[in-house]
């Protein structure tokens, strides 16, 4: 299958400069992998904004927030050997991990799903020791009238997942980690299904398994049970080293339609699909075996990361499908496709 989106004309829809810092200290490195809904009239996206102090030649700066919920600066010389920094998004100081940005979610409004407004202050940010070093990529799934909001939070503890909800958009309910590291990449299924919950997620293994997606019910979105396995990399493809799901999985007449990310050994990030059964979502009916979507845009090849196309946030009219999209790790995009087209990859 080859790329099959159409990308809007106008991208990228957000660059850093479009967003106003959260902190005087801070500037905005990348606004990424947006969740997105519905809201009245209007759509909606809750974008993951990065941020980071001017950096100084010589030097990596970082912030991370103190047990008094404060944003820190930490400071560390290049040229010092115990630090190790090939990746422009993690680095390590004395065998610790940091990431190089502080992420917060913040929304952004438009009424014709091209051209957002972005709100001058976070509305999910980091505060507390399991968060220390910021929430990321959130997915927003309506169930019954209450968004609920899986984003991934990171600290030196690990990298778990935070929940949140909200129905209007102005107050939020934290509801802290309902999985604990190391994992991300959740999304809910919007409907119970024979009395329960469902939630895709992202363990990964450090020696023994890896980075696959798996599956989760509950009766009452806390507690999580039933695991199953439901995707598996496949070494030396294109979704050899980790996949994660994507934005909450689509039911469509012939099953829950999943898409999901795939990254390779070279860290390029593409999107595929897979379809699960409807009544019994923990059985997978098919999977796309090439992408439906590859980073081949300028703004997808280079960038703060690049070689990156990671959606985490659609809108569903009918039979099109408008994703929501971060290229390269620095800018938001946005592409329309069409659900049948991709259920036909799926035979
Ligand atoms: C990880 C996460 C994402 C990011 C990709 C690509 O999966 O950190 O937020 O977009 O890597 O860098």
């Amino acid at each position: 299958m080859a790329d099959i989106v159409e990308r809007f004309a106008v991208n990228p829809i957000l660059r850093p400069a479009d967003i106003p810092p959260s902190h005087p200290e801070l500037e905005v490195a990348c606004v990424l992998n947006p969740g997105a809904f519905r809201y009245g009239d209007r759509i909606g996206l809750l974008l993951r904004v990065a941020e980071r102090p001017r950096q100084e030649p010589g030097w990596i700066a970082t912030p991370v927030v103190d047990e008094a919920g404060r944003t820190q600066v930490l400071r560390f010389r290049k040229d010092d050997p115990k630090l190790s920094a090939t990746d422009a998004r993690v680095f390590s100081y004395d065998g610790t991990g940091y990431l190089t940005t502080l992420s917060h979610l913040r929304l952004a409004w438009s009424d014709d799903g091209e051209r957002f407004g972005v709100e001058p202050t976070p509305a999910i940010a980091a505060g507390g020791p399991l968060d220390r070093f910021g929430v990321e990529d959130c997915r927003v799934t309506l169930i019954d009238g209450t968004y609920y909001l899986t984003f991934t939070s990171v600290s030196d503890a690990g990298v778990a997942v935070g929940m949140a909800r909200t129905t209007d958009w102005k107050t939020f309910t934290r509801d802290g980690l309902i999985l604990p590291p190391h994992n991300k990449d959740c999304a809910l299924l919007d409907r119970k299904i024979g009395g329960r919950y469902f939630l895709i997620h992202r363990p990964s293994g450090i020696e023994i398994g890896g980075n696959d997606i798996w599956l989760a019910g509950s009766p009452d979105l806390h507690h999580w049970g039933d695991h199953r396995c439901l995707l598996r990399c496949r070494p030396g493809k294109w979704d050899g080293r980790r996949i994660g799901v994507n934005s909450p999985p689509i039911e469509t007449e012939r099953g829950w339609l999943m898409l999901y990310h795939g990254a390779d050994a070279r860290h390029r990030y593409c999107l595929g699909a897979a379809l699960l059964d409807r009544d019994e979502p923990w059985r997978v009916l098919a999977r796309t075996a090439e992408p439906y979507m590859e980073p081949t845009a300028a703004y997808e090849l280079q960038g703060f990361f690049g070689n990156v196309v990671f959606s985490n946030g659609h809108v569903r009219d009918g039979d099109r499908l408008t994703l929501y999209y971060g290229a390269s790790d620095e800018f938001v995009c946005g592409a329309t496709t069409s659900i049948r087209q991709i259920l036909d990859q799926l035979k």
